[in-house]
């Protein structure tokens, strides 16, 4: 692929990376700390950067702590639809929500807090787990002119792809730069994740394309 220089209307989205998604969190994801150094060299090279965090109360539906009976990875059926249960996470104010200490935040322009509704998980930064209930990110990202968006961060199956796919259907390019993500991947939910990506019409690339 060409190098691809990152302009005005571009803009860099770094998903949760929170020290709970790292390895020794509550919900690592595998590798998820190998990704920081990546991102920080590639949102010096962004003159726009946003960030999500995963910013849940205590006892939060989406914990299976919630659930008696049920354990972490199982799947319910929330009053929105299929919901997967979690191991306690990124809890509001805690060390675990807070983003790991190497990631360098000082060009990140705004931060995104989501999933703090109590009955609603929210993978999605645009638009939580009901499908309806919206996050803002859209109207903020449109009114400041953005048309390319470039995904990285935790975890690639679950909250970078449905960031993805939401920033498809809102009209914006989406591209993935694949060796700044890491997945959970449940039951080979990685490759579900970037075939779906694909499938919308969204661009793979690597941190190399960028010069990083
Ligand atoms: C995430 C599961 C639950 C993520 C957040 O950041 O991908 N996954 N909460
Ligand atoms: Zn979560």
């Amino acid at each position: 692929m060409t190098t691809i220089t990152p302009g005005e209307t571009d803009c860099l989205v770094v998903i949760d990376l929170q020290n709970d998604f790292m390895p020794g969190g509550a919900l690592a994801v595998p590798e998820g700390d190998a990704v920081v150094p990546t991102i920080n060299r590639l949102a010096a090279r962004f003159r726009h950067v946003v960030a999500t965090q995963d910013w849940h109360p205590a006892g939060h539906s989406s914990f299976a702590s919630a659930h008696p009976g049920r354990s972490p990875f199982e799947t319910i059926e929330a009053a929105y639809g299929e919901q997967t249960l979690w191991p306690d996470h990124c809890i509001q104010g805690t060390s675990g929500a807070a983003f790991h200490d190497d990631f360098n935040p000082e060009r990140v322009e705004l931060v995104l807090r989501k999933g703090f509704r109590p009955a609603i998980d929210s993978y999605s930064a645009f638009t939580e787990n009901d499908r309806s209930t919206t996050t803002g990110l859209e109207g903020y990202l449109r009114a400041r002119g953005f048309k390319r968006l470039f995904f990285v961060g935790l975890a690639t199956d679950f909250c970078v792809r449905w960031s993805v796919e939401d920033a498809r259907t809102a009209g914006f390019q989406a591209v993935l730069i694949e060796d700044a993500c890491r997945a959970i991947d449940l039951e080979g939910s990685r490759t579900a994740a970037l075939s779906a990506m694909k499938a919308v019409g969204t661009q793979i690339a690597r941190s190399s394309d960028l010069g990083v």
